[in-house]
């Protein structure tokens, strides 16, 4: 059993009001609250260590690298990455997708080549895929979902060729909550030549991941939907290909010589990290990874799931509202409309409420397009989340109700 006032203890932010009423926070896909040990390591950095890393003589710089590189050993960790080196450090999932597109894509796609993408994928794994194939006259191409929410194994095995150069698959859908069956994805487009994008966001806060169990050639996420801070990710590659790509931004740190007669870039990871980065933040990204495997994810998710089952069953015997996304074995989402009433009427009066939802198309429009509707309400769970908060969201779905229905 989960201490759960302890656990609720730990997150500052979930005793304060809105609107006058107790918040309800269900829209962790979104970002995650955090807990006083990340919180308290970005500022112990502030106060104790705070100077530029990779460059100084002197023990606070020292220190701060020390601290950085230890964090991205924690990322490895996570991942179960063969090395350290192979983890960079970006702004987040966004950023790293653009990494590996802009710096992998540019070097290697040509006109015809076909990247593959899911129907369910963030804009972050299309938009950049549709920026580069407009470059180089390489072609998207989205592999169908059907109305579960479940991807088209057959189709996707259909549209795999020799022309495939990549695909990209989101790990778990923050529109759905499917988890994708990404080692079979992968094991797939290996046997055909292509390479394995694997979107984490939505994964690493839920699911054990093991690149190389997976064999993926990337695997992206964002530190702030792991209860870490804002601005600050990573991206693990498959070191064999980071080392042929070039880098994708120049500046400071990712170089090992400037002439200006030409430049040496840096070993890995640091060929990919031009520039001052988030140093606080990635700090206290690993307290936010020990907070969670200090908790464990198989009991994270275990409590979650009980959770969305408990919110599932209200859901379906709530009049009027439809589940969107029901694929077997899905975490933690559960997005849904009701009938005659807009997604963001929902939202806003939810929160006059204190409950906390996020309402539109998620950054998923092909999505909505697929299930023919402008948006969803989404809640979402976290380890703090309880049973008392899922029946305060059907309360205040059943005032909805009531406002709009009389
Ligand atoms: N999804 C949501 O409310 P960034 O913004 O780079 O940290 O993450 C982008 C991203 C990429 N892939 C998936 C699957 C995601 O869920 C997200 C972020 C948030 O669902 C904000 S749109």
């Amino acid at each position: 059993m989960l201490d759960m006032p302890a656990i609720r203890a730990e997150f500052p932010i979930l005793t304060r009001q809105v609107h006058d009423r107790p918040l309800v926070y269900l829209d962790n896909a979104a970002t995650t609250q955090k807990p006083k040990v990340v919180i308290q390591a970005e500022k112990h950095y502030y106060e104790y260590l705070n100077s530029n890393i990779h460059r100084g003589v002197h023990q606070l710089s020292q220190q701060a690298t020390d601290a950085y590189e230890a964090s991205r050993e924690s990322v490895r960790a996570l991942l179960n990455a063969p090395r350290t080196e192979d983890i960079i450090f970006t702004r987040g999932t966004t950023e790293a997708i653009n990494l590996v597109s802009q710096s992998w894509g540019r070097a290697n796609l040509k006109p015809g080549d076909e990247i593959l993408v899911t129907h369910m994928e963030h804009h972050s794994n299309i938009v950049p895929w549709q920026m580069i194939c407009e470059e180089t006259g390489a072609i998207l191409r989205p592999i169908p979902i059907d109305e579960m929410g479940v991807l088209d194994m057959e189709a996707y095995a259909s549209m795999l060729s020799p022309k495939t150069k990549l695909v990209g698959v989101v790990h778990v859908s923050n529109a759905l909550g499917t988890v994708n069956p990404v080692k079979e994805m992968i094991e797939q487009a290996h046997a055909m030549g292509a390479l394995v994008l694997v979107d984490g966001a939505q994964a690493v806060s839920h699911l054990t991941v093991d690149v190389r169990a997976l064999d993926c050639d990337f695997y992206v996420f964002s530190a702030h939907k792991l209860y870490g801070p804002t601005g600050v990710g990573a991206l693990y590659g498959r070191q064999s290909l980071l080392e042929l790509m070039p880098p994708w931004q120049g500046g400071g740190d990712m170089i090992s010589l400037v002439r200006f007669s030409g430049s040496k870039w840096n070993h890995l990871p640091y060929k990919f990290e031009a520039g001052t980065p988030n140093i606080a933040g990635g700090v206290a990204l690993k307290a936010a990874i020990d907070y969670v495997n200090n908790i464990g994810l198989d009991t994270i998710a275990a409590h979650e799931a009980l959770l969305l089952d408990y919110a599932t069953q209200r859901a379906k015997a709530f009049p009027g509202l439809r589940i969107i996304g029901e694929a077997p074995g899905k975490v933690s989402i559960l997005s849904f409309v009701l009938e005659g009433i807009h997604p963001h009427d929902i939202g806003t009066i939810l929160d006059m409420e204190g409950v906390a939802i996020r309402t539109g198309h998620h950054c998923a429009m092909p999505v909505m397009e697929r299930y023919k509707i402008p948006a969803t309400a989404r809640a979402s769970f976290a380890i703090y989340n309880t049973i008392e908060e899922v029946d305060a969201l059907f309360l205040a779905l059943e005032r909805v109700q009531k406002m709009f229905r009389g």
